[in-house]
């Protein structure tokens, strides 16, 4: 089955800058009616929208300030009323912060839960809707384990899982809801330009020496994967590394 992007209404959270702003950006190049960027940064989120608007064109890209832990409610809500209907949700807001656990997991997998189970609602096929696709990003991190981030690990460990579970065969069936993950390997962004590990200074020596190991690329290939990953099954998770082609994640 191909899936047209044409005329699609895409929301991507954390959208104003990194992989949330190339996404943005290509689902904009394959057609996409419009690309609702949320983010927190006013700032940033107005330069996207007006790079975007130069690039595809005016009201292909809109902006609304949004903090993915208290504002679900009140965002959706308006851009339900806007657009009428959303077919595809990028759940890419994040933080890379090992030291403040609570908000990593706030962050990074109560709001992708939240937000995805939302749409998810909202677009089912048996209650009323067209059926749709949420993007989850996952990471390297989702599957790989390394000794450095156990924080982050979990929260990637749990976004495989929900995103496994509720874009398992079984319900896509029932709902036509796709749901996938998209598993980036190092990213160059301001994420990751200054990433927090534990205080261990030793720790910090070590992290440092296997960041530098890396496959790194920048954020402009997960662009591209995502919307490669657009087309696949639902519940499945593909990696993409070092700006190679993608590969499932079994
Ligand atoms: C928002 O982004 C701008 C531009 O990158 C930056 O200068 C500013 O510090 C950011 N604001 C906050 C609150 O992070
Ligand atoms: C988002 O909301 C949470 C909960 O109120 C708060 O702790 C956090 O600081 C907010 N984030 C920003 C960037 O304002
Ligand atoms: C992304 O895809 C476009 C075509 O859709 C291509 O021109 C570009 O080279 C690709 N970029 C990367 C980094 O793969
Ligand atoms: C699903 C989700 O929100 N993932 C984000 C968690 O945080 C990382 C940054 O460390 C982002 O890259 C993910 O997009």
């Amino acid at each position: 089955m191909t899936y047209n992007i044409k005329n699609k209404v895409i929301v991507i959270t954390g959208g104003a800058v990194g992989i949330g702003y190339e996404i943005a950006d290509k689902f904009l190049d394959k057609g996409a009616k419009v690309a609702v960027i949320l983010d927190i940064n006013e700032t940033q989120g107005a330069e996207a929208v007006e790079t975007l608007t130069v690039k595809h064109g005016p009201r292909k890209a809109i902006f609304m300030k949004c903090n993915v832990t208290t504002d679900l409610e009140e965002v959706s809500t308006t851009i339900f009323d806007t657009f009428k209907y959303v077919d595809i949700l990028v759940n890419n807001a994040g933080i890379l912060d090992d030291t403040s656990a609570r908000k990593t997991i706030e962050i990074n997998v109560t709001a992708v839960i939240e937000w995805s189970l939302k749409f998810w609602e909202h677009m089912r096929k048996d209650k009323g809707g067209k059926g749709g696709t949420i993007i989850n990003l996952a990471s390297i991190y989702g599957y790989r384990v390394d000794q450095f981030l156990p924080v982050y690990q979990a929260s990637k460990f749990a976004v495989m899982g929900f995103t496994r579970s509720l874009g398992h065969k079984y319900n896509f069936e029932r709902t036509g809801v796709k749901v996938v993950a998209i598993c980036p390997g190092f990213t160059e962004t301001k994420l990751t330009s200054h990433p927090k590990t534990h205080k261990d200074e030793q720790m910090q020596i070590d992290f440092f020496v296997f960041l530098k190991g890396q496959a790194w690329q920048k954020a402009d290939p997960v662009g591209n994967a995502s919307v490669e990953i657009f087309e696949k099954e639902s519940g499945s998770a593909w990696l993409i590394e070092g700006g190679k082609p993608i590969k499932e994640v079994k």
